[in-house]
């Protein structure tokens, strides 16, 4: 009986529908045919501790992988984390993902994350088990992209390797997913068709946006597998679940404009609706040709980082490229005429030298967000609030600090309340943010929401769209935000999903 298995949890996200764990499928496939591994898939579990824990009382477990975004995730991978530490102290816990790669500090001095991937953990991860089960200490100092504790407690940070060919990557072990998951249960219902399925297909970004948490990890580079690879794996799902749209989960899908042109034109006869990521100066240079194509080919929806409409907190933010305030408004346009809907994402609550400056941008933001509006009123607006990421040596990462703030010293402290709401970039413990800022970005976002209720959510339609609509017109066309108790009554009432913390409203 061997007794080295390995355990890949991925901590539950939300609280409903889920889209495919594809962090530790790639895990998984890493090491599939190479170590025994099984899945834990704590959306889909009751009592994923009770789980996990049968599991290591078989005493065939040495390795528990959880991937770790921040927020709701955190719930989940912290106390189970700790309490497999105290209760099965042989067991090795590894951490990768966002949270793990940013957070790598508090997550190692908690004293229960034995080891975190720092960015993609294809080699990485088998290379380390490898390490370990071959009783290869030494060799651990030499494994790229990890971070970990020494024997005098220093933390070391391994090399960094450049990013892999994707098309060489094994491909996800869906058939043994199943085993455990139904794989079809993850292909929602959602606003872009029936069976929706989730992929991820590029590492990395080529930008370096201040406030982008992609970039300590990535630094610039970018990486994608080729059109006709990732069309391997649509053909295979179009088989096997007739799935008819596609998440893009890529934190950039349309950096390469010859590889989404290839795949438009590969999956234009298959009746499959997609969405994906992407910056608005990259496709703005597309034609109205290339963008024609793309919505034949069933282009729907695109997220676009719009963050602001002011050219000079553009610059702050390093969005890079050639972003202005007005290429936004043009770029709305262009994308109503291509029949594309735009969901463009803002990031208020900057830091300014003072308060007023702080406000009178956001009052800004809100005036542009309704010019935008009124040019394409079915432009999405998604609205964060600036929650910093710890990009060592950035300017702005200088001028947060500068300004008094600081992240968690404790693990468990990112699971209280108010750091779960800065993960979700709703309420972000910022200095310069007031308590009255933050209301007048949630009340317009209420307002917003009301007037506008997003597609994505595809039950609020018919009477219900209209009277949102008429109940929130007066907040809106007046500018009188405060208290929108009506509004936010009715979004409780029929459950209204905002697509930014849970992912497209889904059945
Ligand atoms: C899908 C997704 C979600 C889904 C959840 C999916 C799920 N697991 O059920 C939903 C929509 C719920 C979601 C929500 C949020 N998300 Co989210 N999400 C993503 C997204 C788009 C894809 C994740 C993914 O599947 N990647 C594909 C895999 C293959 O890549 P990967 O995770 O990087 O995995 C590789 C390595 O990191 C490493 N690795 C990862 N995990 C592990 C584990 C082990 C053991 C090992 C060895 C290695 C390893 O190896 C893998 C293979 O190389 C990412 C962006 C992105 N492109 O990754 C954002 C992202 C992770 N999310 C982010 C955020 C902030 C959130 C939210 C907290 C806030 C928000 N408003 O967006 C919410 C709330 C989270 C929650 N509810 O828990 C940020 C994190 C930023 C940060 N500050 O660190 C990201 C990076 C988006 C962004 N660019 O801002 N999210
Ligand atoms: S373009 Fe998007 S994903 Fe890339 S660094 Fe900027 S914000 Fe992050």
């Amino acid at each position: 009986m061997p007794t080295n298995k390995i355990i890949l949890f991925n901590p539950k996200s939300a609280n409903s529908k889920h889209r495919i764990p594809n962090s530790i499928l790639q895990v998984g496939a890493s090491i599939h045919g190479k170590y025994d591994y099984v899945f834990v898939d704590g959306n889909l579990e009751e009592n994923p501790w009770q789980t996990i824990k049968n599991y290591l009382n078989t005493g065939e477990f040495k390795y528990f992988g959880s991937t770790v975004m921040p927020g709701p995730q955190l719930r989940q991978a912290i106390p189970f984390t700790k309490k497999i530490k105290e209760q099965f102290p042989d067991v090795t816990t590894i951490w990768g993902g966002y949270f793990a790669s940013n957070q790598y500090q508090v997550s190692l001095n908690s004293g229960y994350v034995d080891y975190v991937i720092n960015g993609p953990g294809d080699n990485t991860f088998p290379e380390l088990i490898t390490a370990i089960e071959s009783d290869n200490l030494e060799k651990i100092a030499s494994i790229k992209n990890l971070i970990y504790k020494n024997e005098n407690g220093e933390i070391i940070k391994t090399a960094v390797e450049a990013l892999l060919d994707q098309d060489t990557l094994p491909k996800f072990p869906y058939e043994y997913l199943d085993t455990f998951y139904s794989v079809r249960k993850y292909l929602a219902k959602t606003f872009m068709g029936n069976q929706t399925l989730s992929y991820h297909s590029s590492m990395g970004c080529p930008f370096s946006c201040s406030f982008c948490a992609v970039v300590p990890i990535y630094n610039a580079k970018w990486k994608g597998m080729s059109a006709s690879r990732i069309y391997e794996d649509v053909k295979y799902f179009k088989e096997k679940y007739n799935i008819d749209a596609i998440e893009f989960h890529d934190n950039n899908f349309f950096t390469s404009k010859k590889r989404v042109l290839e795949f438009s034109e590969l999956i234009v006869n298959d009746n499959i609706s997609y969405w994906g990521e992407g910056r608005i100066d990259t496709i703005n240079m597309y034609s109205d040709e290339d963008l024609k194509l793309m919505r034949k080919a069933g282009c729907k929806m695109i997220f676009l980082g719009a963050e602001t409409g002011n050219d000079v907190v553009l610059k702050q933010m390093n969005k890079g490229g050639t972003q202005t305030g007005q290429m936004i408004k043009d770029f709305v346009l262009r994308m109503k005429n291509a029949d594309i809907i735009p969901e463009l994402s803002f990031v208020l609550g900057m830091p300014a030298p003072t308060e007023k400056e702080v406000y009178d941008q956001i009052l800004w933001d809100i005036n542009f967000i309704k010019e935008i509006k009124q040019i394409n009123p079915n432009a999405e607006i998604i609205i964060y609030l600036f929650s910093p990421v710890p990009t060592e040596g950035s300017d702005l990462y200088q001028q947060i600090l500068a300004a008094g703030f600081s992240f968690p010293e404790q693990l468990e402290d990112w699971i209280s309340p108010s750091w779960e709401n800065f993960d979700l970039r709703k309420n972000p413990l910022t200095p310069w943010l007031k308590p009255y800022m933050i209301d007048t970005i949630k009340n317009f976002e209420t307002v917003l929401n009301g007037y506008y209720p997003t597609v994505s959510d595809f039950r609020i339609a018919g009477y219900k769209k209209t009277i949102l609509k008429t109940v929130s017109s007066l907040r809106y066309n007046t500018g009188i935000y405060h208290f929108p108790y009506e509004i936010k009554a009715l979004h409780k009432l029929w459950k209204y999903r905002q697509p930014e913390i849970e992912g497209f409203y889904s059945e």
